[in-house]
């Protein structure tokens, strides 16, 4: 039996937008368990930190530019063991024109400041999902 070229160019079109389709849900479904993260950037600025407060859900970054003409370091209070959210801690200097980039992983409304400039504060406040 002889399909008609017709029949055939619709059986591929049809498969082909099957697939399509299963990709797309594919897709769809990575996205729903992978979103795209939030990241939230604070320039550290001569001035302190601008904005001295952002707010984000749980899993998301917030990114500490240095865009001073000093080195920089933002932490978790209190100063000066950053007891509060150790993690929340570069363990060491931003470099000018650098930027440091935390995943907030806990709830809650964190405290910063400047290590080096501890004058400078901040809050991060992250929400649950
Ligand atoms: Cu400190």
């Amino acid at each position: 039996m002889k399909l008609p070229r017709l029949a055939i160019l619709g059986i591929f079109v049809v498969a082909a937008a099957s697939m399509g389709t299963y990709i797309g849900r594919g897709n769809l479904e990575l996205n729903i368990l992978n979103p795209v993260k939030d990241r939230k950037e604070i320039q550290m600025i001569p001035e302190g930190f601008d904005p001295k407060e952002v707010n984000l859900y749980e899993g998301n970054d917030v990114c500490f530019v240095n865009a001073d003409t000093v080195e920089r370091w933002p932490a978790s209070n209190i100063h000066p063991t950053h007891g509060i959210y150790p993690e929340f801690d570069p363990k060491g200097p931003v470099a000018v024109g650098e930027e440091w980039c935390f995943t907030f992983e806990l709830p809650g409304i964190w405290r910063f400041h400047d290590h080096l400039l501890p004058q400078f504060s901040g809050i991060v406040t992250v929400k649950d999902k």
